[in-house]
């Protein structure tokens, strides 16, 4: 029976281990090899003169990336990683690797992005892009309990669609038969629909896809988004829900992945709520006496205005109260000053995390609101004709997740956290 590598200990008398050939250290008479699976690293140590023929003949074979099956003696030593090592009684070459190997995987320094990911499957090998993984799927975990505690139902999405949803310029063009489609860039229209339906709390995690044009280290052509949506409540609502949403992201990855954070320089710790909240014309105030460029109310925030808020604010925060013009046509006014709207983003200190808004549930006012927008109504129709029966207030967000995993991290580059990103230039592996 296989045991992992972990669960090999001092106490350990004889184990069958498999696992890959991570460093081979040939000194003669004597031989060491370091064995690694998912859970950790073994050193098998050969005695030339002691061990059987057959070993020394298979060790003598073995490189590096490698897959092997051992079984022996376990001795404890403090000379090796974890304080045991394997004496090999009998050795088996599962699976040989080709010499020379594309991607050094014991290499300390990690290579060029671009290098890693052509050769994905022996960059994950590595056991700190392995931990991104991990890490990532305890984030899935606790935000699925979350919503599934909480009483949420989850859908999926279409993907192949017919309109924009979050403005036209970012949209992949489909072959869709005699039809014009695109791969959709947000669930926003469809969990929308589910309020009217009357499902009251959904939530999907999936993929979003936009055609950003240009290569940036926070931008993916596809990316995953968490969305929520909730009746009956209203932007404050979904404003905690979202801070909840990313405290026990971060709580059960400080729960479950302390040895994965071990391989990481960063300070993890996890955010205090509430999270502060400034309006937009605070964020602007701040931005136009830190950085050098023209910026003022009305405008985008740009990456230098976005880094110079967080650096003020030093911690995850909202961005409330938006002017209508700058936020989608989704996104509800104020009543008493339509000016601004009840739209809001969620920013860690490097970037923004999250966008959402209580919505426009009045038809009429929706309509209005998209003319206004320069889009055309007709498009919209499948999306309308919900808000003509029926249809309650509510609110929701977007949260990016690679974004999530980047910022929790510090990883300098979005695509650290996809496992095959996709941009301009890469469409595999
Ligand atoms: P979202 O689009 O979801 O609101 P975001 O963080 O991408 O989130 P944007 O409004 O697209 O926000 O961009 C914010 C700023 O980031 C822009 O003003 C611009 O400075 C920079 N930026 C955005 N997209 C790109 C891009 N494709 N290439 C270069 N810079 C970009
Ligand atoms: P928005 O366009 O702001 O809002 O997207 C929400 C969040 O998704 C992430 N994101 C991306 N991450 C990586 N690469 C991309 N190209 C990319 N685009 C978006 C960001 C962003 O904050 N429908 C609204 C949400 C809502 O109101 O419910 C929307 O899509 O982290």
């Amino acid at each position: 029976m296989r045991t992992q590598l972990k669960d090999v200990t001092k106490d350990t008398e004889r184990a069958e281990v498999i696992g890959w050939v991570h460093e081979v250290r040939d000194l003669g008479g004597l031989s060491f090899y370091i064995l690694r699976d998912r859970t950790g690293f073994l050193q098998a140590t050969v005695v030339k003169k002691k061990a059987p023929e057959a070993v020394t003949e298979c060790a003598r074979n073995i490189s590096r990336e490698s897959v092997v099956r051992i079984s022996g003696i376990v001795k404890a030593t403090e000379k090796a990683p974890g304080g045991r090592e394997i004496i090999p009684e009998t050795m088996e070459l599962i699976s040989r690797a080709e010499t020379p190997l594309p991607l050094d995987v014991s290499e300390k320094v990690l290579a060029e992005v671009d290098t890693r990911i052509d050769n994905r499957y022996l960059d994950a090998r590595r056991p700190k892009v392995g931990a991104i993984f991990k890490i990532r799927s305890a984030v899935t975990h606790a935000l699925y309990d979350l919503f599934f505690s909480e009483g949420f139902i989850n859908i999926h999405s279409p993907k192949i669609v017919a309109a924009a949803t979050e403005g036209g310029t970012e949209l992949f063009p489909l072959a869709y038969f005699e039809k014009e489609a695109f791969l959709n860039q947000s669930p926003q229209l469809y969990k929308q629909m589910m309020m009217s339906a009357g499902f009251e709390k959904v939530f999907e995690i999936g993929p979003i896809f936009r055609a950003e044009e240009h290569n940036t280290t926070r931008h993916l052509n596809e990316a995953t988004s968490i969305d929520v949506e909730v009746s009956f409540t209203d932007h404050n609502g979904v404003m905690d829900l979202l801070e909840r949403a990313v405290v026990a992201a971060y709580t059960n990855v400080e729960k479950l992945c302390s040895d994965e954070l071990e391989l990481f320089d960063v300070d993890f710790t996890v955010p205090k709520s509430p999270f502060p909240k400034i309006t937009y014309a605070q964020a602007i105030d701040i931005a136009a006496v830190s950085i050098d460029e023209d910026i003022g109310y009305g405008d985008d925030l740009s990456t230098a205005a976005e880094r110079a808020i967080g650096e003020e604010m030093g911690q995850h925060y909202f961005i409330t109260d938006w002017p209508t013009e700058i936020k989608p046509y989704y996104a509800m006014p104020y009543e008493d000053n339509p000016e601004i709207c009840k739209a809001f983003d969620m920013m860690h200190p490097r970037m923004e995390l999250s966008s959402g808004a209580q919505r426009i549930h009045q038809h009429d006012l929706l309509v209005e609101q998209i003319i206004n927008k320069g889009l055309s109504p007709e498009s919209f129709e499948f999306y309308l004709k919900p808000f003509k029966y029926g249809m309650p207030p509510h609110s929701g967000w977007g949260l990016g997740m690679e974004r999530l995993i980047m910022t929790m991290l510090d990883l300098p580059n979005i695509r650290e956290a996809v496992l095959f990103p996709r941009d301009r230039h890469r469409l595999t592996p």
